[in-house]
């Protein structure tokens, strides 16, 4: 059964894995395997592919729709089964950037793998960083530029975090294709990811988890 749902959200069959993971509930299996070995699995296979150049962006992006809609099925029931998010994040583009494909795409996989994703979208003012950090408690802050005139945003948005008193509870990340591992260093972030797959880890790994 797993198996076969784990295979239509990799075909990105957006209807077949509502439908699987509706029959899923009805049959009353247990909803942290339909969720951890069905569409978490998945989500993880299309990672790892991405990650060895087997899938490229739009498959990506289609398998994690796919796997959205079987998350919609499974989130009211979330609470009644027990369960907990892996942790939560708050991933956007930063300031004076509108880029959003990357950061989409890294938000859906992120969310695949089980964490909470509160996106606050494009355009994204330090304050507006530092207020949904502390409204969602989220653990993580995952900053996105596409542009090398909004890099220096990230550092501004670490500087906001600090300032704001967050720094030991919050971590930061960033990413996007002008984004170098020591350019990462040296605004203070605590980690980098070059792709949607390696930003998975690292969020897993900045947040201690191995979901
Ligand atoms: Co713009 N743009 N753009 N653009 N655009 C680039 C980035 C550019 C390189 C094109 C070029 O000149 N060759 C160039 C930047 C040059 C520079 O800064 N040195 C550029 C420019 C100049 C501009 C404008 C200034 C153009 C103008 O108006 N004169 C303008 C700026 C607007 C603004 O933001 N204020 C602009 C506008 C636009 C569009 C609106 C038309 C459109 C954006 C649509 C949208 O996003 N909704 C657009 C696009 C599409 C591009 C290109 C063609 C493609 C970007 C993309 O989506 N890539 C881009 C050229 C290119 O990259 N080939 C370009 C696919 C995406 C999946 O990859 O975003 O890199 P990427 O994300 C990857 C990784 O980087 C990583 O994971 C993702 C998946 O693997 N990643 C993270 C991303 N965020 C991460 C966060 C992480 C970890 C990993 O952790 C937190």
């Amino acid at each position: 059964m797993f198996e076969s749902l784990a295979g239509s959200v990799m075909e990105g069959d957006e209807s077949k894995v509502q439908k699987m993971v509706e029959e899923a509930v009805k049959n009353k299996l247990p909803v942290k395997e339909i969720l951890n070995d069905g569409l978490i699995g998945a989500m993880n296979v299309v990672g790892e592919k991405f990650r060895n150049c087997e899938l490229f962006v739009p498959e990506v992006l289609i398998a994690a729709k796919a796997m959205k809609a079987g998350l919609a099925v499974l989130k009211p029931l979330f609470d009644k089964s027990g369960v907990q998010p892996v942790g939560k994040v708050v991933i956007g583009t930063v300031k004076g950037d509108l880029h959003d494909i990357g950061k989409n795409l890294v938000a859906m996989m992120v969310e695949g793998t089980g964490f909470e994703v509160l996106d606050a979208g494009v355009d994204v003012a330090p304050e507006k960083f530092v207020e949904l950090l502390k409204t969602s408690q989220a653990g993580l802050c995952m900053m996105s530029a596409l542009l090398t005139t909004t890099m220096p945003a990230m550092k501004s948005t670490i500087e906001a975090i600090q300032e704001a008193g967050l720094d030991g509870k919050v971590k930061t990340m960033v990413g996007g294709a002008p984004v170098t591992p020591s350019f990462a260093r040296n605004i203070g972030a605590d980690g980098y990811g070059s792709n949607a797959a390696a930003a998975v880890e690292m969020a897993k790994s900045l947040l201690g988890k191995r979901p």
